[in-house]
């Protein structure tokens, strides 16, 4: 049998392991970016590794996501990631220029590479052939320092695409369709990877939008091969040089193979609120909406918001929806500008913010109480908008224009004939917001410029021999990391500051949490959590880690936990334990008092199972799933006391 792309990719970066799924490997990282959110973390990390110059061969740092400047928080992180990017030889996108994934995408992504962010969509550049893989920030700091990046051997899906797509029917869809077969954990573990003859009727900005959604489906990442079209947008960006043909083998293997016939598929949308609850658009159409928005990562390259530009040459958005667009980059705005298509949007009636992850983040954009909003974002989980209750509905730009228009839920075939969208061969480039890195004379002589509201990393203490302490809340399955560590316009600005950030933590679920975990901390006793399965899905945010380790967080024991969330909370030293038996779940209770008795021998005999004994129940037992690496930095607090500790 031949190789699949996955294991092509993999193999030419292989450091170390061996390329069995499940078994831990490390591989080299070409590229890395990061985002404003995570970034001013992971430069903190970054600096106290203590190396003088990033080692990669390209890093960047964007600022997309904390654009709104409502104080000196995120202005002052602003200009924080922008010196250290100075100081140390990294790319940096200024606010306005768009959204990391996009941007990436158009001007550095490169067939074949291997690209690591600090941001759960970067496998948005599988579309054009990379691997590319979201992480933790300390992860990202990592591989910026020229170490590898250590994750589980995937397994390979092969997704065969066969047929065309109909009108009206995009992008958005097939992925929505492999998120009602594959769930939100259907893909863990797992790299998707796209082959078939259905292949070559998608461009990279939709094979993008496909992997983009793949994060939701909680696999490892996605990829597509790079062909003609890859030739055809790396030509378009001016960097035909970066083209590489990349296939995987005539008989490659997968360890599993999904079919989808693009002709069968159509219109589709996630329901509130969550990725996967999908239904056939007809099914919901009819319901009004008050809120309409075309942006983020996932969806808001230029090909969709020409579509909408067509869609409104012939049609105004209705008096009672807000329609709101969020262009994905400087790129695709000023293309839309060159191709006089923006006075389209703004004639039919949009509502026009400036590049960025805005809304999709809950800055700012949030939906009238009690109404509908459609998105074409990557997720809708509950509260994320910033309304709470919301009810926010994932579409593609087709469902979301007509819907628009329309002021109910509509199936974008009515709208009647499908407009012929045609990509200039060359874009508009303009890369004045996209500041290079210094030479490295220049570089060292650069002060790094810190405010207030950034606090370094505190001391974060080893596991203790005996670890004693409460079980402070129970949660369900596929809590998500935005339940953990929320987002918002009133928090995000607090990502540089760990004491204020944590009092955050877990907020929505229970709003005391913080104070009772400082009380606990304050007593000696650790903070236990008990979670279901897919614990800690959807962002790579490492805050959700690091804040309740500040809390006192120790140990966190569900039936399953989610691919990055398992590695932060290792990163800082919290320990991920499985439900031996998941009946046992039933059996602890929020308050219960908890004894895990000579833990830190345990784990250096690499006992796979640890005993937890309570003072008023039996003991039930739980499944230790760690390698050397990961009990290394269990026991050492954090792997940046690890990384400290071997380099003394
Ligand atoms: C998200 O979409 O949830 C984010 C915001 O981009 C996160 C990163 C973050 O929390 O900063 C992600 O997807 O990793
Ligand atoms: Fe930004 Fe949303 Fe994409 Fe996250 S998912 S990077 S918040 S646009």
């Amino acid at each position: 049998m031949g190789k699949n792309l996955t294991s092509k990719i993999i193999e030419l970066h292989l450091v170390s392991g061996k390329m069995i799924p499940g078994e831990e490997i490390a591989i080299k990282i070409d590229q890395t970016l990061t985002q404003d959110a995570t970034g001013t973390m992971v430069y903190l990390e970054f600096e106290a590794i203590g190396i003088k110059r990033v080692k990669t061969e390209l890093s960047v740092s964007y600022v997309d996501h904390n654009i709104l400047q409502t104080d000196f928080k995120n202005a002052d992180d602003h200009r924080y990631l922008q010196s250290v990017a100075k100081k140390y030889g990294i790319w940096f996108s200024k606010p306005g220029n768009g959204i990391c994934h996009q941007v990436h995408l158009e001007r550095f992504a490169v067939p074949g590479k291997t690209l690591l962010g600090s941001d759960s969509h970067t496998p948005t550049a599988g579309g054009c052939g990379m691997l590319a893989i979201g992480a933790g920030g300390l992860d990202v700091a990592m591989a910026m320092a020229g170490n590898p990046f250590y994750l589980k051997m995937p397994k390979v899906v092969g997704i065969y695409l066969y047929g065309k797509l109909n009108p009206w029917v995009s992008a958005r869809d097939i992925a929505l369709y492999l998120l009602s077969k594959l769930t939100v954990k259907g893909g863990l573990g797992k790299v998707l990877e796209y082959f078939g003859p259905g292949v070559k009727e998608l461009s990279v900005p939709e094979r993008a939008t496909i992997c983009n959604l793949g994060t939701e489906m909680g696999a490892t990442t996605s990829l597509f091969p790079s062909d003609e079209n890859t030739l055809t947008w790396l030509k378009a960006q001016g960097r035909e040089k970066d083209f590489v043909k990349l296939q995987p083998d005539e008989n490659a293997s997968y360890d599993e193979v999904i079919e989808v016939d693009l002709s069968q598929l159509e219109p589709l949308c996630a329901c509130p609120s969550s990725p996967d609850k999908v239904k056939r658009v007809v099914e919901e159409a009819g319901k009004p909406v008050s809120q309409v928005i075309i942006g983020s990562c996932a969806n808001s390259s230029l090909k969709d918001l020409l579509l909408v530009a067509k869609v409104l040459e012939k049609y105004r958005v209705h008096p009672e929806v807000s329609f709101e667009v969020n262009p994905g980059s400087l790129q695709v705005l000023e293309n839309l500008v060159a191709l006089s298509a923006f006075q389209n949007l703004l004639k039919g009636g949009t509502r026009v913010h400036q590049c960025g992850c805005l809304g999709c983040i809950g800055m700012g954009q949030a939906p009238p109480t009690q109404s509908i909003s459609l998105r074409t974002f990557t997720r809708n989980f509950p509260g994320r908008s910033g309304t709470n209750p919301d009810f926010v509905y994932l579409v593609s730009p087709e469902t979301a224009v007509a819907s628009a228009v329309k002021g109910v839920i509509t199936d974008p075939r009515e709208l009647g004939e499908y407009p012929q969208i045609k990509l200039p061969e060359k874009f508009v480039i303009n890369d004045s917001l996209l500041i290079p890195p210094l030479p490295e004379e220049e570089a060292q002589k650069v002060e790094i410029l810190r405010g207030p509201n950034i606090v370094p990393l505190p001391y974060f203490d080893p596991i203790p021999q005996d670890l004693e302490g409460i079980f402070l809340l129970k949660v369900g399955d596929h809590i998500t990391t935005d339940h953990i560590m929320p987002a918002g316009a009133e928090i995000l600005p607090l990502r540089s500051n760990l004491p204020a950030i944590s009092k955050y933590v877990y907020r929505n679920l229970d709003p005391e949490f913080s104070e009772k975990a400082l009380k606990l901390k304050e007593k000696g006793l650790a903070v236990g959590i008990i979670g279901g399965e897919n614990y800690g899905q959807g962002s790579s945010r490492e805050h959700a880690a690091l804040a309740p380790r500040f809390l006192g967080v120790r140990v966190k024991l569900v039936k399953s936990f989610a691919r990055i969330h398992r590695s932060n909370l290792i990163n800082f030293g919290i320990l991920p334990l499985i439900f031996e038996n998941k009946e046992d779940y039933n059996k602890i209770e929020v308050g219960d008092r908890f004894l895990i008795k000579n833990l830190r021998k345990a784990l250096e005999n690499g006992s796979k199972r640890v005993e937890i004994s309570f003072k008023n129940k039996n003991s039930i037992w739980a499944l230790v799933d760690l390698t050397e690496r990961e009990k290394a930095c269990i026991l050492a607090g954090s792997l940046l006391n690890l990384v400290k500790e071997k380099s003394l």
